[in-house]
This record gives C-alpha cells, sequence and structure tokens, in this order.
C-alpha cells in the first residue's frame, strides 16, 4: 500500500521542456487544472500529498518520477539521462530525505530516469533507453539487490516509447500491461499479459494506486479491458502531459 505521493506541478516554462510527441505547445492552465485533477485521484486512493514547489530552472520537473527510485526499502536518487533534467535531484533530495534513511545515488557514467523502473512484486524490470544507461542499471540493480529484489534489464533502444513506463504498467495479480511492441518480450512470458493495441498504446501508462488504476481517457480498449478484470480505473485527461512526452505515472512518486 503506498501512503504518500510526491506531486511538483507544472512551472511557467513548462512548455519549454522536451518533447518529441509533434502534438503542438502545451496550454499551462490546462496542464495545470490536468495536474490538479491527478493530485486529487491520488488522495481518491488514499495518499497523502507532498506538493514541491514550483521549480522555474527547470521545465520538465513536474515529471518527479524521473527523479528518484523509492521502494519499500529504500530511496534511489537517479542521474536523469537528459542533460537539462540533471539539476532536478537537488529539488527533492530534502524532502525524500525526511522519509527514507538509506539513500543512493546513481553515479556518473551512470544515467537513470524513474520512468525506466518497473516494479512488479519483488521484481524490477530496468529499461535500457535513450536516457538510461546499463552502467545507470547496473548501479541500480546493485542497490536493488542488497536490499533483497531482483531485477533484469529490457532493452528498448531500438522501440518508439522514450520510456520502459511509456510501454508497460503492473497492475498487480501477475498482470501486465504492455503495448504491441513490446508484448513478445520474454521478460514478460510469465505474466498475465493485457496486450494493447498499437493506436492505444499511451494508456499503457497507467498506475496501480492501492485498489484503484489510474488510466489515461480517450482509450477505451484498453479502459474495458481493466474493466471486465474487475480494476475500477479512474480516468485522468492527459492531453497536455502528453504533448511533453510525459506519462500518468512521471507526475508523481508514490511510496
Ligand atoms: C522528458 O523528455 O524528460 C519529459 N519531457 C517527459 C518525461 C516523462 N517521464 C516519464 O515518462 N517518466
Amino acid at each position: 500500500m503506498f501512503r504518500y505521493a510526491i506531486v511538483r506541478p507544472p512551472g511557467e516554462n513548462f512548455a519549454d521542456g522536451l518533447t518529441t510527441a509533434g502534438l503542438g505547445r502545451p496550454s499551462l492552465d490546462l496542464a495545470r487544472a490536468q495536474h490538479e485533477a491527478s493530485c486529487a485521484a491520488l488522495e481518491a486512493c488514499g495518499l497523502e500529498l507532498i506538493r514541491l514547489p514550483l521549480d522555474f530552472r527547470h521545465p520538465d520537473s513536474t515529471f518527479v518520477e524521473d527523479i528518484a527510485v523509492l521502494t519499500s526499502h529504500s530511496a534511489v536518487f537517479t542521474r536523469p539521462g537528459a542533460a537539462s533534467r540533471i539539476g532536478e535531484v537537488d529539488g527533492v533530495r530534502e524532502t525524500v530525505r525526511r522519509f527514507y534513511s538509506v539513500v543512493h545515488e546513481i553515479q556518473a557514467p551512470g544515467t537513470l530516469d524513474g520512468g525506466d523502473v518497473c516494479e512488479t512484486e519483488s521484481h524490477f524490470f530496468i529499461g535500457i533507453s535513450d536516457r538510461t544507461n546499463k552502467e545507470g542499471a547496473r548501479q541500480l540493480a546493485e542497490f536493488l539487490a542488497a536490499d533483497g529484489f531482483t531485477s533484469s534489464s529490457v532493452d528498448i533502444r531500438t522501440s518508439s516509447i522514450l520510456h520502459l513506463k511509456s510501454g508497460i504498467a503492473y497492475l498487480g495479480h501477475n498482470t501486465m500491461v504492455a503495448m504491441e511492441e513490446l508484448s513478445d518480450r520474454e521478460h514478460f512470458a510469465e505474466y498475465e499479459l493485457i496486450r494493447v493495441a498499437e493506436h492505444e498504446s499511451y494508456a499503457c501508462n497507467c498506475v496501480l494506486v492501492n485498489d484503484r488504476v489510474l488510466l489515461p481517457s480517450g482509450f477505451p480498449l484498453v479502459q474495458a479491458e481493466l474493466c471486465r478484470r474487475g480494476y475500477v480505473p479512474l480516468m485522468l485527461d492527459m492531453s497536455e502531459f502528453q504533448k511533453m512526452d510525459g506519462g500518468l505515472s512521471c507526475l508523481s512518486l508514490r511510496f
């Protein structure tokens, strides 16, 4: 069960962040309203929110999930793979340290984005991507192993996604949501797979929060499949974050 979520609303320069989506410039007002709705959804799942102040130096700083990996045992500060995001780590250090006595940090030349880390029960999948390199994944795997977790790497460098969790999500009950492109990977063979059609793959970035699933709205096939399997999705409009290559999970650090 998660108790807390760290969030940071989008700052004035949100639209200046990194993106490859080609979906146009996001509206700051709408992004803030959508962010607020995601905060309300986290609260509806029973989480207490820890709201970080706006960070005007870092346009992508609303995507807090990339900055740390928080497990039931320890916290790992990442070393984001995009140069413009490395400074974001300083902005979460103090807050995370208030809750964790064991804290690690990915060191150069390692790079790691939290969006590449997918936790199942006691196993973690770590995406090797344009943001997370093998050395970053190796360091994380070592920290996790010391806490008794297993992990394995999933190379997504030739795929169409930014982060591993842009394409998969673990929803408990041995069930994994996976985009078509990744669903035949042997890593996921032992899971009950919900295969997501290509035109709905943005919905793969959904999040299990206690007994609810937060799901981007506008993807009726995934929504119907989750309902059919007994999940109760909480729908959120993510249009402005999608324009910035961001998914629903990246808007919070849950622990
Ligand atoms: C970036 O390119 O870093 C941001 N514009 C989006 C990060 C999204 N994070 C995530 O999917 N975990």
